[in-house]
């Protein structure tokens, strides 16, 4: 065996190496379908008692993860059917397996599941959460998209959390309401310039006829308001600083009973440094202005729940956090 031929073997096993190492790293190459998930009440805030339906919506981005291209390729806003989802809340452990559900944001909880199931033809599936003997407490309720179907599969998102406010009262009591709906965009963004944008519904909800309904809110200080699109009535900028931006929404007139609801939609960066874990809330607390005797007194409502997200710095899709 001369040396030119020599040279040819290990070419040719050369090359044969390559092709080998390109098939096995194809698994390796995730490229799966990306998704986003959604969480929404059928009511917010509700008196104890009541049956409130929990909603996850699991929708496709139109894009997928690192890897070559493949089709059929969803697009943006297709529905996600067929694909497993949990309803989670977030919990803490009062004692050893017990656990009582909490607003977003507390120390020390955990998302847990409370239910699950496949979606519908419309990405959605829904839970009924009965609020018996929880009044005066706020929950906080979250969507998650476990990954599916192996490299062609669809990729795991997690909604906003969203508290979910549980009034102790057994009838209304005269005035609004404001709480937080519904929210979407990635429930676990990872640090960097394009972590959103993030949409939640504010939501008035009337008890008996009111005249001049407003409701205010500040922004969060890091993502700013792109958007907001009111049902009914309209938004103006109420104040401006250079980190938070209250906005003025006039609703005008309600019947008892009405509800009117505000999208806001919120974008910004997370800072690189931000740690694993790390709570952001995506608003600001809400009140409503209201007046019960025709405009000669206003009143101001409570406060609304948030709306949080958990910064994923290392990319696990934060399962565990503190
Ligand atoms: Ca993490």
């Amino acid at each position: 065996m001369n040396a030119f031929i020599v040279m040819k073997h290990a070419l040719r096993l050369g090359w044969g190496f390559v092709f080998l190492f390109f098939l096995a790293s194809g698994p390796v190459l995730a490229h799966k379908n990306e998704t986003k998930s959604a969480i929404s009440y059928s009511a917010n805030p509700v008196t104890e008692g009541t049956d409130v339906t929990i909603t996850a919506t699991v929708l496709y981005t139109g894009t997928f993860g690192s890897g070559p291209t493949h089709s059929p390729l969803p697009a943006l806003n297709d529905p996600v059917v067929g694909d497993t989802v949990q309803i989670q809340q977030l919990q803490v452990e009062i004692e050893e397996n017990v656990f009582v559900g909490v607003a977003c944001g507390t120390p020390d909880s955990d998302f847990n599941d409370i239910d699950s199931g496949p979606t519908n033809g419309s990405g959605q599936f829904s839970t009924v959460f009965d609020t018996s003997g929880l009044g005066g407490k706020t929950i906080c309720f979250r969507a998650h998209h476990p990954d599916s179907g192996g490299q062609h599969g669809n990729d795991t998102s997690s909604s906003p959390g969203v508290d979910l406010v549980i009034n102790a009262q057994t009838e209304c009591t005269p005035g609004a309401t404001v709480a937080a709906t519904l929210a979407s965009g990635d429930g676990t963004p990872a640090p960097g310039p394009n972590s959103g944008p993030w949409t939640y519904r504010i939501t008035v909800t009337a008890c008996g006829g009111l005249t001049g309904v407003t409701a205010q809110g500040g922004s969060n200080g890091w993502a700013g308001v792109t958007d907001a699109s009111p049902d009914t009535g309209s938004v103006a900028v109420r104040k401006q600083t250079k980190k938070n931006t209250i906005h003025l929404w006039t609703i005008g007139d309600m019947t008892g009973g009405q509800v009117a609801n505000l999208d806001v939609t919120v974008d910004g960066p997370i800072p690189n440094s931000a740690p694993d874990c790390q709570i952001r809330f995506l608003n600001g607390p809400w009140s409503a202005t209201y007046s019960t005797d025709d405009g000669a007194t206003f009143q101001k409502s409570e406060y609304s729940g948030r709306v949080t997200v958990s910064v994923d710095t290392d990319g696990d899709g934060n399962p565990n956090c503190p």
